[in-house]
């Protein structure tokens, strides 16, 4: 993996500008009533999870440029993921793609042991068929007009249930690709019931001490309607279903200009909030990295997180959920793991009692002013402060450059055959 050696000699270019900058920062924030200890403490303790498939070269329905040294399957998976927590500090765990990441669960544990990683939230996949399988999903799988098909996708989702309580994961995500490409292909209401009754069946299957998420997403690979489309379904979903089931937001997946920080909110209040798979888009579900194109409504969405902490139930599931097409993909996900911490640190930095009273007193240009001067504030010392006392990279991207893991581990993975496509 990375040698300490490595991180080291790569801390020793930064460390006197980390801690004369951090000392600056710090001097700046306590006129502002901030201890920067305090702030770099719970950045400290701040963990999101990588998903499995996010360490592969994605693809657009166009095209997939595989990258060097892309990972054969799982264990590989799981090096490249410690990796990203080895010089980050910032993302603990990782969060399985069945049938993808089919292993022996002892192998998974011994493995993940191995890379300092825990296993995060299962995710299910009925949008594709598989070698093995009985039933098609070309036409839906728990909303499928079909009881049999119907039936091995609640299936599915149990094995995938089964896997991850042997592995200490405590929560399993369902998106499903649903939906119709014509109006009048299918019957709106009738569909969603079947989808209801199936995911009611799933939900019977999770330990007690499990969450369900379901994901909603506008379109895509169903162009004209899905069955969980919006924010107002999922809420349905999670209502319809019981206390263990949440919603899941992920951002690339509504319509443009949407206020997903409102969202949130009122998740929050229905006391619906599941969790997040973390990404940024421009049009659609783009996938791209995070903080790349929006980091303010990254930062308003840590906002109202911020503002909900201490709301007893509280305790949503951070995710990233990208596709990296250009980057290398251990680059891409340390970068956004640093943005999302980034974001949460300027929402910690919003001064609560101004923004409050100049709500109270409708006084929108002090409100909008304190939020402004939270995400102005470059919090980046903190962060790589609360790094470096970890024995973590102060610049994660210069020591993993440094360290050449990607043509070391380009020596012993196979080259992808150019050409496939396939949005991953
Ligand atoms: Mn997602």
């Amino acid at each position: 993996m990375i040698n300490q050696d490595i991180i080291d000699a790569s801390n020793d270019d930064f460390k006197t500008d980390l801690h004369t900058d951090y000392e600056s920062l710090g001097a700046r924030l306590d006129r502002r009533g901030i201890s920067i200890d305090a702030i770099k403490q719970k950045v400290a303790g701040y963990g999101i999870a990588v998903p499995s498939w996010g360490v592969g070269t994605g693809g657009t329905r166009f095209a997939r440029f595989p990258g060097a040294g892309e990972p054969r399957g799982i264990f590989d998976k799981l090096d490249d993921c410690g990796v990203i927590h080895r010089l980050t500090g910032a993302t603990p765990s990782v969060s399985l793609h069945v049938p993808w990441d089919k292993a022996d669960p002892a192998d998974l544990l011994s493995k993940a042991d191995e890379v300092g990683l825990s296993f995060d939230a299962m995710n299910s996949n009925t949008f594709q068929d598989q070698a093995e399988q009985a039933h098609s999903y070309k036409f839906g799988s728990l909303s499928h007009t079909d009881a049999a098909t119907r039936a091995q996708a609640v299936e599915h989702n149990l094995e995938c249930i089964a896997l991850g309580d042997k592995i200490g994961s405590k929560a399993l995500t369902i998106w499903v690709g649903d939906g119709s490409n014509f109006p009048g292909q299918v019957n709106f209401t009738r569909q969603f019931e079947r989808y209801l009754d199936a995911a009611a069946q799933v939900y019977a299957g999770l330990p007690a001490d499990w969450r369900l998420f379901t994901e909603h997403k506008m379109y895509e690979p169903a162009f004209y309607s899905t069955v969980v489309q919006d924010w107002g379904t999922n809420l349905m979903i999670a209502q319809h279903l019981g206390d263990q089931a949440f919603c899941l937001v992920d951002l690339g997946h509504h319509a443009p200009n949407v206020n997903i920080e409102m969202i949130v909110a009122r998740l929050v209040h229905a006391q619906k909030l599941g969790g997040f798979h973390f990404n940024d888009s421009k049009y659609g579900d783009d996938d791209l990295d995070t903080g790349s194109i929006d980091p303010y409504r990254l930062f308003l969405v840590f906002n109202e997180l911020v503002a909900a902490e201490g709301v007893a139930g509280f305790d949503p599931m951070h995710m990233l959920d990208q596709s990296h097409n250009v980057t290398d993909p251990i680059e891409s996900m340390m970068s956004s793991a640093m943005e999302v911490q980034r974001a949460y640190v300027q929402a910690l930095l919003v001064n609560r009692a101004e923004l409050e009273g100049a709500q109270d007193s409708n006084d929108a240009l002090t409100a909008q002013a304190a939020l402004k001067t939270a995400f102005r504030t470059d919090v980046e010392p903190i962060l790589a402060m609360a790094r470096l006392e970890k024995g973590c990279a102060i610049n994660p991207i210069a020591a993993y450059r440094a360290a050449g893991y990607r043509a070391k581990v380009a020596a012993v993975r196979p080259a992808i055959a150019a050409g496939s496509s396939g949005i991953v």
